[in-house]
């Protein structure tokens, strides 16, 4: 099986990328073990402190962004680091070449009942002009992503990546600290009859998004002329690897519970990540009114709708949108 740093070569990585994804992967084998632990790292639970977005952290949360900052700002390879759990860039070596953003543990609602959860990490290219600290040089769009991806940890422990030559998929193997590659060229199926969205937050979608989820719920009596499945990971992570991995279309749109957010996943850790790897992978990316990696960030942690997965679907949710 071929290791990660070879089919990197392959892709024409350059060598500081490698060098850099190698320390972001030794931080994720570390947020790896402590999340198998589980309650006997005695690490489960709700801190009292709440993060930016006004949201109870866990324990496991601060772990892994502590795991990740630490040895991220020590690499060298790395002008600046924007994390979901800091309210601001955290400037590092002022010679780095590359700005880091993360989502350190995605789902991390999923900790306590021992369920899927991941790191999610996106790079791109750290400008010269720019002072670490400056968040400025963050608000780049995601086509400017060098690599991206995703570690999840489940049964076993995967990560989902891109370069911009294909997504590959690797298993951690544990008995030697490596990852193998065990999926080439993952291609995501262009048809689906499967959609994971949170249905519970129906009544405030746009009436369109109602529309489009209506007409898969009528199934082979409906427009659509076929059945539909639906899977809920609540773990962004969780359900964009099964999209990846068998086809699914994966949304979650704008809804007017707080009408001032344009949606609930960040565009710089959740969405251009997943849509860099959604896109590379023959699938689609879109917030129903655009590509996401082409929206231009305003804010480290702007929010954004995202509508992912298998290129047809993506499309035909779309299509509501322009109606
Ligand atoms: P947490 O990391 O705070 O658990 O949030 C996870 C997430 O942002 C994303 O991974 C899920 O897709 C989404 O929330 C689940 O949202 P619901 O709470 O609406 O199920």
């Amino acid at each position: 099986m071929k290791r990660l740093n070879t089919q990197l070569q392959e892709d024409g990585c350059p060598l500081e990328l490698i060098l850099l994804i190698r320390t972001l992967l030794a931080a994720c084998k570390e947020i790896s073990f402590r999340v198998s632990q589980g309650a006997l790292a005695g690490v489960l639970g709700s801190t009292l402190s709440d993060n930016v977005q006004g949201e109870r952290q866990k324990k496991l949360d601060v772990i892994s962004n502590q795991i990740l900052k630490d040895i991220l700002s020590e690499s060298g390879y790395v002008k600046a680091i924007s994390s979901e759990e800091e309210d601001h860039v955290i400037g590092c070596n002022p010679d780095g070449k590359y700005l880091i953003s993360f989502d350190p543990l995605d789902g991390s609602s999923n900790t306590d009942i021992n369920s899927l959860i991941g790191t999610i990490f996106s790079v791109m290219h750290a400008p010269q002009w720019m002072e670490p600290d400056d968040p400025s040089a963050f608000l780049q769009p995601g086509t400017q992503q060098v690599a991206a991806g995703y570690v999840l940890y489940g049964p076993s422990t995967m990560l989902a990546m891109t370069t911009g030559r294909g997504t590959h998929l690797y298993t951690l193997d544990k008995t030697h600290g490596g990852f193998l590659l065990t999926r080439n060229n993952v291609q995501v199926p262009k048809e689906t009859q499967e959609f994971a969205i949170n249905t519970s937050n129906q009544r405030h979608w746009e009436p369109c998004m109602q529309e489009y989820v209506a007409d898969l719920l009528a199934g082979d009596q409906g427009p659509r002329g076929k059945n539909y499945n639906m899977r809920w990971v609540a773990a962004m992570v969780g359900d964009i690897h099964r999209v990846l991995c068998r086809g699914g279309i994966f949304a979650y749109p704008w809804d007017n519970r707080e009408p001032n957010k344009p949606g609930k996943l960040r565009l710089m850790y959740e969405a251009n990540p997943m849509a860099f790897l959604m896109e590379q992978a023959g699938g689609g990316a879109s917030t129903g009114r655009g590509r996401i990696l082409e929206v231009m960030p305003t804010d480290i942690h702007q929010r954004v709708p995202v509508l992912l997965g298998s290129a047809d679907e993506v499309e035909a949710c779309v299509s509501y949108y322009k109606d």
